[in-house]
């Protein structure tokens, strides 16, 4: 097994202008015939060395002769004493229904369908698959025209025709040029959705929509998403759609949420099936946040792409920033910045504190699919929108404006971004371009001073990051830290500091008393900060902050220091039951008008969040500090949490913000009135009323979490109910697996012999075995070592069938180095058993080996 490196980077030695494909789809063997139109590139002898993998080659042809000379290995045919130009014609044979690795050309639900990034074009033909080699695809399909009506791939449909035997074919050609990574095909039966969007410029745009056959009133709400995407990106950032047709396809079987192929969108049908009934406010969320980001990569992706797979935070950092910045101007900007926020404290600090710690831009890399990262996706985000907040919002305009006008229909790096933006607004990024190369979570250490007699304040800032496992040595960054000012009347000023040194002093005048001082408002970066602050000072913020999101950071810290000081890990921040309840108080007694503030405001931090913000996890001790707030909590607030509970209006349900912010406010509340003396009534309650899933899965939820006895029949309704709907039932699963339960390892057991349990469905194994090793942290971390055990043993099974799911749930078990000794003892013990396996995948095998170090 060998890694590749950044620094090893060298151009194509030949580019590929054209590529006519033909497929030839059948149940035994898919024939793909491909003509390529080769150049080679400036002087040299290189010959030309094409990937492939599981091909069954059949013939080559050089400028039409059949070509006897080769090399053929299990990875690639080599082609030498190539003439500057020429054309390459290869036949192949694959088999798209034996493949259950999801990635390539393959078959599942009935339907062909491709899964080609990072590196799965290899698998469908042979090819330089690498994303700096761009090309014009003609691509032509043949299927049984019963059982496949519809023939998809990217661009647009230039031809078809019927032949006798049952088959028909549709050609299809891509205007744009591009690497391979973004091409698709689909073929199969569906029920479409047409609609049409006509651009700023006054062109329309034919909008398609594939779903399996009876769904089509699911589709509506991806659609309306779709629009406002495109109309979003015209009004924000100038971008203007570019092809006539813009196709998405939704698919049961996929590895992730969704694919940019151009033209030709792929999805995970969970993130584009909705309705009242069978969607939660928070799958609507997704569905449009993910169809957005889909659409926004045409520009940041497609128009222009990554010269190499180190670069992938060039695009994925870029869109998710793009994607980020839409649902809050759909919704509550506040709402999503915590949403945002807590992926990076939940995952992204995890992480950074594991033996899998990279950069942003990543230096090394065995199995590229194990680097679609939260470090690459959401820190990569960070690191954008700390550009857009040093550069303002219209500097960044300016800066995207430039890279556009530089690079549109290229191949380029994270530097080549960077560059723009600075070019753009002539400021000197070199110390920020440190945020691509440097790993780990940078701590911030504050200290306040004030003198009175001179009005003084001063602000004493220290930069730190810890050493990872990748990296042992770390230098400053530059961060942009925003500051606001409290005074005691509730006025407010604001500031960014600019920190570039190990060390820095920020002294500021004119205050005649000395101000609370709320620190990194907005999360302006992705860093922790460590610093005293009195409970009042904590109240202050939470309670009169003008930054929604430092009302709430002030509130978690409340929580997770009171709960900390319970356990050996301990906590420096004076937090006593006192400070919880005067919080509560002031919260609910302030008629807050932002119900879904509240509601954030009103939950605790999670296992996972608190576990970054200490240096041990005592596992036990943990869960009962937090369990142990949750009732001081209830036993103080229960009539309130009641009055207001009863007081939030049901109304037909409607997917709006408004709606939304009272359905959260009503499904936290509930999470605590649960486990109380009218828990069961109101939760049955609830459930047997409710009119649409959010309410519905609230319920559920409350129930799971105050263990009511009233779970396990509930349960079993909603099983009755939609037993045929395999993405509803997910949820049915995720709830059963994340129970805390003593004989949870034989309930999941039971949950996998059930008839819509498949082990070649991502979603199904996500919602069973990943919502245990990732959710289930009682029974995951069980002393026994029995949850170790079980997910040892289960990834052994689903890594032969697909590697890549495999290495994302291997994640919770490489994360092993805060916890007792006795349990990382067990935890290594089932990653030696895991990397004993002799044919272990290489996803597996980079994450599993990395942290046994
Ligand atoms: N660019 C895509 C990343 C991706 C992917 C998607 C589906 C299946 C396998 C995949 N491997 C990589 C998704 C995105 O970020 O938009
Ligand atoms: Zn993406």
């Amino acid at each position: 097994v060998t890694a590749k490196r950044r620094l090893d980077y060298q151009p194509p030695a030949y580019q590929i202008h054209d590529i006519e494909l033909s497929f030839n789809l059948d149940d035994e063997v898919t024939k793909v015939k491909s003509l390529l139109h080769v150049f080679k590139q400036g002087d040299h002898d290189q010959p030309l060395k094409l990937d492939g993998e599981n091909l069954t080659l059949i013939e080559v042809k050089l400028n039409g002769k059949s070509l006897q000379q080769y090399e053929l290995t299990d990875e690639a045919l080599t082609l030498s004493n190539l003439p500057d130009e020429c054309f390459i014609e290869i036949y192949t044979e694959i088999d798209p229904a034996s493949n259950k690795t999801l990635e390539g050309l393959y078959k599942a639900s009935g339907s062909y369908c491709t899964q080609c990034e990072a590196e799965g074009f290899r698998k469908i033909t042979y090819f330089l698959d690498r994303p700096d080699v761009l090309s014009k695809y003609t691509v032509t399909i043949y299927a049984d025209k019963k059982r496949y009506p519809y023939l998809l791939s990217n661009g647009n449909k230039i031809d078809s025709g019927d032949l006798e035997d049952g088959k028909h074919w549709v050609k299809w050609q891509d205007p744009f040029f591009k690497p391979c990574y973004l091409f698709a095909l689909v073929a199969g039966d569906f029920d479409k959705l047409t609609q049409s969007f006509t651009t700023s410029s006054g062109r329309k745009v034919a909008l398609e929509l594939y779903v399996d056959k009876g769904m089509a009133h699911r589709g509506e709400h991806a659609l309306a998403s779709l629009k406002k995407a495109m109309k979003w990106d015209e009004v924000v950032f100038d971008l203007e759609y570019d092809l006539d047709i813009y196709m998405v396809v939704a698919v049961d079987f996929f590895n992730m949420g969704a694919m940019e192929n151009k033209g030709l969108n792929v999805f995970n049908s969970k993130y584009v099936l909705a309705d009242s009934q069978t969607a939660t406010d928070e799958d609507y969320f997704n569905i449009e946040s993910v169809i957005a980001h889909e659409y926004f990569h045409n520009w940041t992706g497609n128009r222009v792409t990554c010269r190499d797979w180190f670069q992938l935070s060039l695009k994925e950092g870029l869109t998710v920033f793009r994607d980020q910045q839409f649902s809050a101007d759909m919704g509550s900007p506040v709402v999503n910045r915590i949403k945002n926020v807590k992926v990076i404290r939940e995952h992204q600090f995890a992480e950074d504190a594991s033996a899998m710690a990279h950069p942003i831009r990543p230096d090394e890399v065995i199995e590229m699919n194990n680097f679609y990262t939260v470090t690459v996706y959401d820190k990569g985000a960070e690191v954008i929108r700390m550009l857009h907040t040093l550069l303002t919002p219209a500097g960044f305009k300016r800066g995207i404006d430039l890279y556009f006008k530089r690079h549109d229909g290229q191949a380029v790096t994270c530097d080549d971004f960077v560059n723009a933006m600075q070019d753009a607004n002539s400021i000197n990024l070199d110390q920020f371009k440190v945020w691509y190369e440097q790993s780990g979570t940078p701590e911030l250490t504050v200290e306040q001073d004030f003198a009175a007699d001179t009005g003084t304040l001063t602000l004493t800032i220290q930069q730190h990051t810890p050493v990872t496992l990748d990296q042992s040595q770390k230098k400053p960054l530059y961060i942009p830290v925003r500051v606001e000012y409290l005074a005691n009347d509730g006025s407010s000023t604001t500031d960014i500091i600019h920190l570039t040194q190990s060390q820095q002093k920020l002294v500021r005048d004119g205050f005649d008393v000395e101000p609370t001082v709320a620190l990194l408002g907005d999360f302006s970066a992705p860093v922790k900060v460590i610093r005293t602050l009195s409970a009042e000072s904590l109240l202050t913020i939470a309670l009169h902050s003008n930054d929604g999101f430092s009302r709430w950071d002030a509130a978690q810290t409340i929580y997770s220091q009171f709960i900390h000081s319970l356990t050996p890990n301990g906590s420096t921040l004076a937090i006593t039951q006192e400070t919880i309840t005067a919080l509560l108080d002031g919260l609910l007694e302030s008629a807050m008008e932002d119900q879904a503030l509240l509601a954030e405001m009103i939950t605790l931090p999670s296992v996972e969040t608190l576990v970054q913000q200490v240096p041990k996890y005592y596992v036990e001790s943990l869960h009962s500090a937090r369990e142990k707030l949750e009732r001081i909590i209830i036993s103080h607030a229960q009539p309130m949490f009641e009055k207001q509970y009863h007081g939030l209006a049901f109304t037909n349900y409607d997917y709006t913000p408004s709606q939304t912010a009272t359905r959260k406010l009503r499904n936290q509340l509930l999470m605590y009135i649960a486990s109380t003396e009218q828990g069961e009534e109101l939760v049955t309650q609830q459930f047997m009323q409710s009119d649409n899933m959010t309410d519905t899965l609230g319920a559920l939820k409350a129930a799971q979490h105050a263990k009511c006895k009233c779970f396990d029949k509930l349960m079993s309704q909603f099983e009755e109910t939609w037993r045929a709907d395999p993405i509803v039932l997910d949820k049915w699963f995720a709830l059963h697996a994340s129970r805390q339960s003593e004989d949870i390892l034989s309930r999941l057991d039971l949950l996998m012999g059930h008839q819509q349990f498949n082990h070649e469905n991502p979603n199904r194994v996500r919602s069973v075995i990943g919502s245990f090793a990732f959710f289930n942290s009682t029974g995951f971390h069980a002393k026994d070592g029995s949850g170790y055990r079980y997910i040892g043993q289960y990834l052994q099974k689903l890594d032969k069938i697909n590697p890549q799911v495999a290495s994302r749930i291997v994640t919770p078990l490489t994360q092993w180095q805060k916890l007792d000794e006795e349990r990382i003892v067990k935890m290594k013990a089932e990653l030696v058993r895991l990397l004993d396996n002799k044919d272990l995948s290489n996803d597996v095998y980079e994450k599993v080996s990395k942290s046994l170090g």
